[in-house]
């Protein structure tokens, strides 16, 4: 009888891709599918709920306000997480400073979890579709110990398993061991997740951009030349590309990596680094990326070779397409 591999059934048959002992890489697996499963119900309902839908009027350590389904959300996947024991911290967008998991168990956790519960959250009001990006580190702290900074301030290259869930038409959740990108798609009516985008590859070219226009005064000459590039009749198409930006990283990398495309987040006059944090939006997508035969590049170098300095450090972003990445860094360093 034919039917879809579950991710559970997956993760098993994949062992070998992740280190150390077996079941880990199911443990901490599930642990992001249940908190997945549960922010996919509150999303799919947050018109309903007078409780979840809209702002907290507070603000995180961004000076973002804090929509009710971001602090939900980061909770779901804090509690999933600390009750696993193969995590012994947790680093947020929604929390200033790293969580150490201070009980016995998660003390003997080998690994650190970076993640955005709910990127694009702006989005939860007008029904757009959002996304939770997480990152996956070997802890460099001896086990037994609670985590610290250090366990966090890692390089890209250092990632031992990245993914995103994209909350949208369909839930899905697509993830990288370095083994090749796999999407598995909600199956809402048994809530189980199955295998439907087996070792995705992103095209090696697109006909696609997405960066916000509204900043083109702004940007670098690099990158004006760039786009102005996917706007004319010189590019590989022969033709304009398409423009989309639905203001959403997960929503406008997903259909990339699908599609072919590129996403840009350049710096700008006033923010030089541009908006995206390096450790939990920029490296797990160039984590994907580069798997699925992409690239990410900050302009000047790869993303994923930069060194941490702090927990919510921005970098400017340029992600997708490898001719696509290749060209605007060479309008950049021309
Ligand atoms: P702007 C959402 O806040 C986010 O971090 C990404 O999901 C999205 O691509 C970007 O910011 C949108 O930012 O400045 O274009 O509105």
């Amino acid at each position: 009888m034919n039917r879809f591999t579950t991710l559970g059934e997956f993760i098993i048959s994949r062992q070998a891709d992740f280190p150390y002992a077996k079941g880990e890489l199911s443990s901490l697996l599930s642990a992001i599918r249940l908190a997945a499963k549960v922010v996919n119900r509150e999303v799919n309902r947050a018109g309903l709920s007078h409780d979840i839908l809209g702002s907290t009027f507070q603000q995180n350590i961004q000076g973002e306000v804090q929509q009710k389904l971001d602090v939900y959300a980061n909770e779901q996947f804090i509690i999933a997480l600390q009750n696993r024991g193969e995590v012994c911290g947790l680093a947020s967008e929604e929390n200033e400073d790293i969580i150490a998991f201070d009980t016995p168990l998660a003390r003997s956790g080998k690994y650190v979890i970076m993640i955005d519960p709910l990127d694009g959250s702006s989005n939860i009001d007008v029904n757009v579709s959002i996304g939770t990006i997480f990152s996956v580190y070997r802890r460099k702290t001896d086990i037994g110990s609670l985590a610290t900074l250090e366990d966090f301030l890692q390089p890209g290259v250092e990632q031992v398993a990245a993914g995103y869930i994209i909350y949208g038409s369909s839930t899905m959740l697509v993830y990288t061991t370095g083994h090749g990108v796999h999407g598995f798609t909600l199956e809402p009516s048994i809530g189980t997740f199955f295998l439907s985008h087996p070792n995705i590859k992103i095209p090696e070219d697109g006909t696609i951009y997405s960066v916000n226009e509204g900043n083109f005064n702004s940007f670098e000459e690099g990158i004006k030349m760039y786009i102005q590039h996917c706007r004319s009749n010189e590019n590989a198409s022969g033709k304009p590309y398409s423009a989309r930006y639905i203001g959403s990283l997960v929503a406008d990398f997903h259909r990339n990596l699908l599609k072919g495309g590129i996403y840009m987040y350049p710096g700008t006059i006033k923010d030089p680094n541009g908006k995206l944090r390096l450790l939990y939006e920029c490296n797990p997508l160039a984590f994907i990326a580069e798997q699925a035969g992409g690239l990410a590049s900050t302009g000047k170098q790869r993303v994923m070779e930069i060194q941490p300095t702090s927990l919510h450090q921005r970098v400017p972003y340029l992600v997708g397409s490898k001719n696509m990445v290749n060209k605007v860094v060479e309008f950049i360093n021309s």
